[in-house]
């Protein structure tokens, strides 16, 4: 165990141990339901064992994602009624803006109705039929939108990325020999922009480092490629900066944020992640060209470039989410959260990607079913499991999410079959954890019992969201 994952799992034990404590108190509830055996046995299969199709008056602790699903602050509901609804040039639109520019750093915003508008701008603007995009691997809606405007898709994250019991802090970093490598071989002018995610999502909300992030700052701006940031988590990611990398302890997640967005030009963002909202996103670009075409194509797909399909009240709220997220008390609970539910699974030698991450728990659904094929669809076989178990909603993130080959009409078979608990921010308790924690571990015991799934009716784009399956 290296220095990160001795830490976590130590923690508990040490003397004179203070402990982090939300910096919040709880103002309003709202009651969770609880279901019997036999009628989640119903609602998973009307659903298709797809949890994507669930009700969620079925599900008792939600963790699909922590997409939308933020509880918010009484400011930020207070900065509701100060919704300026005008359709061109709302007030709101502006304190956004402003937000935008003093943590991140960009200087033209445009508002997205959430992040896969921004990937959709962006995409569409920056690529060319035949073009090339290299990221810290994949993400579903990112990776769409490249291939829809016609450019190929090339992984160059690290090797550990794809290793569920690597335990080196920064899984989500560029390995610089792979971008160099393509690169050579398709030549720069087919490269429009290097897409770096930080946190990134599929590899276990894995950070990637500040060093990193220059260095490949360094070696594009050699051969004048840009690159655009996924910002989704980039806070999160600036938490684990502090934490772990050196030079940084005493460094603000505020500076840290503006540093790392410094070696970008520009970003795509889906708010629903790190600004505590329930809808809305962006794109930010330093590229005055670039800018300009973007401005025009939203008001074709999105709605006017000063709201870009958010109301004034929701942009309102992402303003003061913004200066919310940058709280350090509230990231140490936030990333503590996930950690504690990782430390329970730990001690039952349960099996998930380590270093936790920070949004997320990845279960390593291959180490739970090494029984099961990958067409046996393990983790989606997982996640049906655990709602089985207790109620608990998780999503499946291997083959299923992956989607196919648009040349060769394969499945991509990725290395990674995960099933991911995805903690909302500010929204579950401590206790709620356990009761996930104890679910995780029946299914672990009762893994040999499990047969998987067939896929039986499979659309055509994500198909992760309505796909239908059945037992077999
Ligand atoms: C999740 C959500 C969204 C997301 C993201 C990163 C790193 C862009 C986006 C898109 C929601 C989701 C999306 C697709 C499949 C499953 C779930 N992630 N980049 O749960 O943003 O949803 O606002 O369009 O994580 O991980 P948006």
């Amino acid at each position: 165990m290296n220095a990160v994952g001795k830490t976590i799992h130590t923690m508990g034990q040490q003397a004179g141990r203070r402990s982090w404590a939300e910096p919040y108190k709880i103002k309003m509830v709202e009651p969770l339901r609880t279901t019997t055996r036999a009628e989640r046995e119903h609602a998973i299969a009307e659903a298709g064992f797809n949890t994507f199709l669930l009700r969620s008056d079925a599900v008792y602790i939600d963790l699909l994602t922590d997409s939308g699903t933020s509880a918010m602050s009484d400011r930020q509901w207070a900065g509701m009624m100060l919704g300026d609804e005008a359709y061109a040039g709302s007030a709101n639109y502006y304190r956004l803006e402003a937000a935008i520019r003093k943590h991140y750093g960009y200087q033209h915003i445009i508002p997205t109705h959430q992040g896969r508008g921004a990937e959709n701008l962006l995409s569409q603007c920056a690529i060319k039929p035949g073009d090339h995009v290299p990221g810290n691997m994949y993400f579903t809606t990112t990776r769409f939108h490249q291939e829809h405007a016609g450019a190929t898709f090339h992984d160059v994250i690290v090797d550990a990325a794809h290793d569920t019991s690597s335990l080196h802090p920064f899984k989500g970093d560029i390995d610089l020999d792979k971008l160099q490598a393509l690169i050579d071989k398709v030549g720069a002018d087919k490269i429009p922009y290097v897409c770096m995610a930080a946190t990134v999502n599929m590899a276990g909300g894995q950070p990637i480092s500040m060093a990193n992030a220059r260095a490949v700052r360094a070696l594009t701006a050699r051969h004048g490629i840009k690159i655009y940031l996924d910002a989704t988590r980039a806070v999160e990611n600036a938490y684990f900066i502090q934490e772990r990398e050196s030079g940084y302890a005493d460094t603000s997640l505020e500076a840290i944020l503006l540093e790392f967005c410094s070696y970008s030009d520009g970003a795509t963002m889906s708010g629903k992640k790190d600004h505590l909202v329930n809808i809305g996103g962006w794109l930010a670009t330093n590229d005055q060209e670039l800018f300009e075409e973007a401005r025009n194509l939203v008001v074709v797909y999105e709605g006017l470039h000063t709201y870009g399909g958010m109301a004034g009240r929701d942009m309102e709220a992402m303003a003061i989410g913004i200066e919310e997220s940058l709280n350090v008390d509230y990231m140490r609970s936030r990333v503590g959260q996930v950690r504690y539910l990782g430390d329970l699974l730990e001690q039952w030698d349960i099996p998930f990607v380590k270093p936790v991450g920070g949004h997320a728990i990845f279960l390593d659904a291959r180490a739970f079913y090494p029984h099961l094929e990958q067409d046996q669809f393990p983790s989606q076989t997982l996640a049906a499991e655990l709602y089985l178990d207790s109620g608990i909603r998780s999503m499946e993130r291997g083959i299923v999410s992956a989607g196919r080959n648009n040349v060769t009409g394969d499945h991509h078979r990725p290395k990674l079959e995960l099933t991911r608990l995805t903690i909302p921010r500010r929204v579950y308790t401590q206790a709620h954890m356990d009761v996930v924690a104890e679910s995780v571990k029946a299914c672990y015991d009762n893994r040999h019992q499990v047969t998987g799934l067939n896929m039986v009716y499979e659309p055509k784009y994500l198909r992760f969201f309505q796909a239908r399956f059945e037992r077999r």
